[in-house]
C-alpha cells in the first residue's frame, strides 16, 4: 500500500495525521504538483480527480479524496480511537461538523488561496475578486466556529475526531496562506487551535 501525496498540503496531512492518530504507518510517494505531475501520467491514470493524496492499495485498487482514504484506512485497521465516532449519533454529529468545516471552511479557503495567489494559474482560470469574496466568506464563518467551541471542547462534543483535524488544517490555511489572525475577539478558536497544535500527531 503507498500514499501518493505532496507532504506539506492540507489534503495530504488529512490522511498523515489521520493515520498517526491510529497508529498506522504509510509507505508514502511524493508528487510534484506545483510542476504539474499530478496532471500527468502515470498519476493522472490512477486517480479519479488528478490531486494528492491517492491511496494506492496492493491489490492495485486506487483511493482518491482524503476522507475516503481516511474512511478506508479506519476500516481496514481497527483501533479504539473512534475518530469517526461510533453510536449512530455520534457518527452522525461527527459527519456533520466535518461537511460544515470543510464546506463552509477548508475549501472556501482553498478558493481564497488559489485565486488571489494564483499558484495554480498554468492549470486554471483564476480570478482574484473571487478569490478576495472567498477570504470575506471564510473570515464571516470563523466566529461561527468561535461561538461552537464556547459551548464543546472539540467541534462535534467531547472527544478529538476527524472534524478537527479538518478544522486544524483550515485554521492553516487561514493564518498562514491567508494571513487572517485569530485574535482576541476568537479567543475560544485561538485556544482550540493552540490546543491542537499540541498533539504531537498533527505537526
Ligand atoms: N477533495 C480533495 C482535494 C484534494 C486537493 O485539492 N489536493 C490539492 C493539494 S491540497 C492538489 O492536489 N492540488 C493540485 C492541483 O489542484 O492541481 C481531497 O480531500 O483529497
Amino acid at each position: 500500500m503507498k500514499l501518493y501525496q505532496k507532504a506539506p498540503t492540507p489534503s495530504s496531512r488529512r490522511v498523515t495525521i489521520f493515520s498517526k492518530l491510529i497508529g498506522v504507518e504509510l509507505d508514502t510517494v511524493e508528487v510534484e504538483i506545483r510542476e504539474g505531475e499530478n496532471l500527468r501520467p502515470p498519476f493522472s491514470d490512477m486517480s479519479v480527480n488528478g490531486t494528492v493524496p491517492l491511496l494506492v492499495l496492493d491489490s492495485g485498487e486506487c483511493i482518491a479524496e482524503s476522507i475516503a482514504i481516511c474512511r478506508y484506512l479506519d476500516l481496514a485497521f481497527p483501533n479504539q480511537q473512534n475518530l469517526f465516532g461510533t453510536s449512530a449519533v455520534e457518527q452522525a454529529t461527527i459527519e456533520m461538523w466535518q461537511r460544515v468545516v470543510e464546506l463552509k471552511g477548508l475549501y472556501v479557503a482553498f478558493q481564497a488561496f488559489r485565486n488571489i495567489s494564483k499558484v495554480y494559474e498554468d492549470r486554471e482560470n483564476c480570478i482574484e475578486e473571487w478569490g478576495h469574496e472567498s477570504k470575506q466568506r471564510v473570515t464571516d464563518f470563523l466566529p461561527e466556529l468561535d461561538a461552537r467551541l464556547a459551548q464543546s471542547p472539540y467541534l462535534a462534543g467531547d472527544a478529538l475526531s476527524v472534524a478537527d483535524i479538518t478544522a486544524f488544517l483550515m485554521l492553516n490555511v487561514v493564518q498562514g496562506g491567508l494571513k487572517i489572525e485569530l485574535g482576541s475577539d476568537l479567543p475560544n478558536l485561538k485556544a482550540y487551535f493552540d490546543k491542537l497544535a499540541t498533539i504531537p500527531e498533527f505537526s
